[in-house]
């Protein structure tokens, strides 16, 4: 089910357990700002998610509440996963779903990272 990203933090989402190692996860990078690690159900050859190590809903509450450098490291993060799972040459996809309308099940804020095929024109 969808959720409302306005919602406060909830310490006990899935990808807050995945954080404090509470519960598994093939992790494949992690720095001072994020972790990565495979999606469950992947959708594309590669499919990874990106999330901040800091406790935020959404972009809009990572946005308003995040410093500079968590923001900053986050980016970089992203685009040091992208790179390490050799996605640059080939192309690939980043994707952020958020509250209802985009359809964020998880109220911690990822990153989709999709490659490894043509993924074709963006569905909206
Ligand atoms: O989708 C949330 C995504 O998180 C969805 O692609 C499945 C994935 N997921 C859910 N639980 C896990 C665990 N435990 N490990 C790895 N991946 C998981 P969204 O609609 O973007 O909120």
């Amino acid at each position: 089910m969808p959720i409302d990203a306005t919602q406060p933090y909830d310490d006990q989402n899935i990808f807050a357990k995945i954080l404090r190692g509470e519960i598994p996860s093939k992790r494949v990078y992690e720095d001072d700002f994020a972790i990565a690690f495979h999606d469950i159900n992947p959708q594309a050859p590669t499919h990874l998610l990106v999330i901040p190590k800091g406790a935020y809903v959404s972009w809009d509450d990572f946005s308003a509440r995040g410093s500079d450098a968590e923001i900053a490291g986050f980016v970089r993060a992203v685009g040091s996963v992208a790179r390490a799972a050799g996605l640059v040459e080939p192309g690939y996809r980043l994707l952020a779903n958020i509250g209802g309308d985009g359809h964020q099940e998880v109220p911690h804020l990822h990153v989709h990272v999709f490659g490894g095929r043509p993924l074709g024109p963006m569905l909206a």
